[in-house]
């Protein structure tokens, strides 16, 4: 019964590892001023809230190519060529870019927009953001909104965890071939 115990608290463990995905989406942009919006249901409580994006278009000119995230109304990233800690490809200058980046949402925010049981995720580009298919290969909005597990001790890194799995992974073979 103890080792039966020991077995499943740390399989639980092992799974928690990996964060979990609210809610995420692939869209394509073939227009200008394009706009996209969904409403998700949130199951669970979720603290450390924190959303990947990758964005493929044209982003370079600030006043009006540009990309808006938002969550229940929010703004929650503006992005452009110009924006600072992002990762920038150049596809094609001053036509098409690769963006991609990681920002984290304030537990105070997130609190609020969770409040109703609703998350409501929007995107806008800008009026004179060219979507240019043909040329440089298709352009996309790409984004997922993640959550860590409360109970995974805050600044562990991950690869620790992983690493603590594959050891009580060996350990429990080794024990059940002695
Ligand atoms: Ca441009
Ligand atoms: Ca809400």
């Amino acid at each position: 019964m103890k080792k039966f115990l020991i077995t499943f608290f740390g399989a639980v463990m092992c799974m928690s590892a990996n964060a979990a995905v609210i809610t995420s989406d692939f869209t394509e942009l073939t227009t200008t001023g394009q706009t996209y919006s969904e409403t998700v249901s949130l199951n669970d409580t979720y603290s450390s809230v924190y959303v990947d994006l990758i964005i493929k278009g044209d982003f370079d000119n600030v006043n009006v190519e540009w990309f808006r995230l938002f969550a229940d109304g929010n703004l929650l990233a503006e992005w452009n060529t110009s924006t600072a800690g992002l990762t920038v490809v150049t596809n094609s200058a001053t036509r098409d870019y690769t963006l991609s980046g990681t920002f984290a949402i304030a537990q105070s925010l997130w609190d609020s927009i969770a409040a109703d049981g609703l998350l409501d995720v929007s995107w806008a580009i800008g009026p004179f953001s060219d979507p240019t298919p043909t040329q440089f290969g298709s352009d996309f909005v790409d984004y997922s909104f993640n959550a860590t597990p409360s109970f995974v001790q805050v600044g562990a890194p991950a690869s620790l965890l992983l690493i603590a799995c594959a050891l009580f992974g060996i350990t429990s073979l080794r024990r059940r071939f002695k």
